[in-house]
């Protein structure tokens, strides 16, 4: 044998190598073979059709989610080459497909600025899935391959001749990988819609073909880019000004674009993303933005005497409140860091952002002193309001120490003293509350019922938090308070933490799941520290109860309840009866012991900061802002605090 081919056959053996990697550590490449990495699949071919679209080479991308949740991803870029690999001996394509890593573009001049957390390219789609077809079109021709768990099945054929351009990837995922296989539109259709405005100028479809969609479908495109994503996502809520501030810039190879807009409401908005991905744990474009946006608005406000009344030290959270934002940078080499590796770490991006986006402001705020009139007054009401809701907070927190730790009425406690052990059932109303009393494990659990909706911390004054009889019993309960930490941001202090295991147990119907949200959102808000050391959890109780005569089994789901009325019906499915639980209050306390309490039985749900967020992202969008009563409020809570405005 020749050098060369000794090479090729070694190069080669590698490769598959690699695929098979991928199948024995799914987790290392995709992250998990749950949902979230089922769902991951499609982000590696659509990433692949976006880095054609910012090169400047494609501008539609059609999803589909077929019959047998398939998925069928087809762009118009420049199609996967399909010349020889010379050193590998066979099609370019082939190579995509097959070796890892190898998804990128082979020459080094262009950047892939798509993808990059996990950019592991199209070979990994091809490794998990049962089935792949790829179809080119490129220079006049079709070509074709097709691969079976990672394999090709034949060599690359031509299939015909064609006027268009591009790649179209059908792939199956690999039930013997995934422990679930079916799509969920919403999720595609999220993280799509994102996609549309972060890459202006580019139409992505999205369809539904399996049976039960009803043929749902959907076209996200968007001229205006990440100006449009702004009113989006305050499309409910009251702007300050007319139209969102808009910053775009290059410096360094970063790319910078920002739009910001202020709301009538209090929450802080702001979605970061670099080279199209979520930095859900901000980084250093983020710093730079809050850098720029303190310092331009400071200078401004200082220059122009607007500060002159205020007798408190503006911080720069009050900058923040109900800032609706959104920071996109491109960067060639993006480090990225923290717990999910959703921080970004370059630390030449905080002068870079900062520096574009503090000239972009002070040139608006120079053009148009109304707006910033009115944003000035906005960030004075915050300090304020800043001030009366540390007053609040100390005077709960006061209260708490004085009444010697005093637990709230409505609580059940556990005996044990040991918070390891312990457990918190936050449970929805006081009716399913009693029966969690009467079928818990009173040595180690402890049951606060919650009475209706919980106030929806979106919408709410910080203060008002702490008037909140629920919220307080849960303060209490928790045995939690604030400190402020070296830069005057709230912090909450855990050494003290009651029960290690919080425990969400809302009715399985829509205003259970409701509830869930508002009750994740206050804890993302407001006791982020308790999601982010794993305390937080959600309760799952069973959907059904299936009976045959004396059998009684529980299921959570469809399927479930599927192959247990099998089961016990001995193959006749209906001979057996279905209860469907539409709520606790159905279940009586041995019941709700059995499936959703017993450690040995139940199914818990650990609430992750991405779920957390998630909420706060849907609430932010779903939930508007009532137009608060904001001026009386300063009035009778703020002496300390007289403004002149
Ligand atoms: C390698 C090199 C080039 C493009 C692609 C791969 C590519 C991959 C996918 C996957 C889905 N759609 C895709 N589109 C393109 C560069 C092509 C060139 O330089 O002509």
């Amino acid at each position: 044998m020749t050098q060369n081919n000794n090479e090729y056959s070694a190069s080669s053996i590698q490769a598959l190598e690699g695929l098979e990697a991928v199948r024995r550590r799914p987790g290392m490449y995709i992250g998990s073979t749950d949902t979230k990495g089922l769902h991951h699949l499609v982000w590696e071919v659509v990433d692949n059709a976006i880095d054609e679209h910012l090169a400047g080479h494609c501008t539609d991308v059609y999803v589909k989610i077929l019959k047998d949740n398939s998925i069928f991803v087809k762009d118009n870029g420049r199609g996967i080459p399909v010349d020889i690999h010379e050193k590998l001996q066979k099609s370019a394509l082939e190579v995509v497909m097959t070796v890892l890593h190898a998804g990128g573009k082979f020459d080094k001049d262009s950047y892939k600025v798509s993808g990059g957390l996990h950019g592991v390219g199209v070979s990994c789609v091809n490794a998990l899935s049962s089935y792949v077809r790829v179809e080119v079109e490129r220079d006049g021709k079709k070509y074709m391959q097709e691969y079976q768990r990672g394999k090709p099945i034949a060599d690359v054929a031509q299939i015909g001749e064609t006027s268009n351009r591009g790649t179209s990837v059908i792939f199956t995922p690999d039930f013997e990988i995934f422990e679930t296989l079916i799509y969920n539109y919403d999720i595609l259709a999220h993280r799509l819609r994102e996609l549309s405005y972060l890459n202006s100028g580019l139409n992505i479809y999205l369809t539904d073909e399996r049976e039960e969609a009803d043929g749902r479908s959907d076209h996200f495109y968007s001229e205006g880019g990440l100006l449009e994503f702004a009113k989006y996502l305050d499309q409910t809520r009251t702007p300050l000004c007319e139209k969102p501030i808009y910053v775009k810039g290059k410096q360094e190879n970063v790319e910078v674009e920002v739009a910001l807009q202020y709301n009538t409401g209090y929450q802080e908005n702001v979605f970061s993303y670099v080279n199209n991905i979520n930095t859900r744990e901000g980084g250093t474009h983020v710093s730079g933005f809050r850098r720029a946006l303190a310092r331009t608005f400071k200078q401004y406000g200082d220059s122009n005497g607007l500060f002159s009344k205020l007798k408190i030290e503006i911080s720069g959270d009050d900058f923040r409140e109900g800032l609706t934002g959104i920071v996109s940078v491109k960067v060639p080499e993006p480090q990225f860091k923290g717990q999910t590796k959703g921080e970004l770490g370059n630390s030449e991006v905080v002068a870079i952002v900062s520096r574009i986006v503090g000239d972009a402001l002070t040139a608006y705020l120079d053009q148009n002193p109304k707006e910033a009139r009115r944003i000035i007054e906005k960030v004075i009401l915050a300090a304020t309001a800043r001030e009366a809701a540390r007053k609040a907070r100390e005077l709960v927190q006061r209260k708490n120490v004085l009444s010697g730790g005093g637990l709230p009425g409505k609580l059940a406690d556990c005996s044990s003293k040991s918070p390891a052990e312990s457990e918190l059932f936050l449970v929805e109303g006081d009716s399913a509350g009693g029966t969690a009393k009467q079928g818990r494990n009173r040595h180690f659990q402890a049951i606060l019922p919650l009475r209706g909706k919980i106030l929806n911390v979106e919408k709410a004054l910080e203060y008002k938090i702490y008037e909140n009889e629920e919220i307080k019993n849960m303060f209490t309960a928790l045995g939690v308070n604030f400190f402020e930490d070296e830069d005057g941001v709230r912090r909450l202090n855990l050494n003290k933490l009651r029960y290690h295991k919080v425990v969400i147990m809302c009715d399985a119907d829509v205003d259970g799941s409701h509830i869930t949200t508002l009750i994740l959102t206050f804890f993302y808000r407001y006791m982020v520290e308790l999601i982010e050391r794993g305390h937080l959890f959600i309760a799952r109780p069973p959907l059904y109860l299936v009976k045959k005569g004396k059998e009684a089994r529980y299921a959570w789901n469809d399927k479930e309840r599927k192959e247990i009325a099998i089961e016990i019906g001995g193959g006749k499915e209906d001979s057996v009866h279905f209860q469907r639980y539409k709520g606790l209050g159905e279940m009586n306390a041995e019941q709700l012991w059995e499936t959703t309490m017993d450690p040995a039985r139940r199914i818990l749900s650990r609430v992750t900061i991405e779920n957390a967020t998630e909420a706060s992202y849907y609430f932010s969008i779903l939930m508007g802002d009532d137009v608060p009563p904001r001026r009386e409020f300063i009035e009778t809570h703020a002496h300390y605090a007289k403004i002149d405005i």
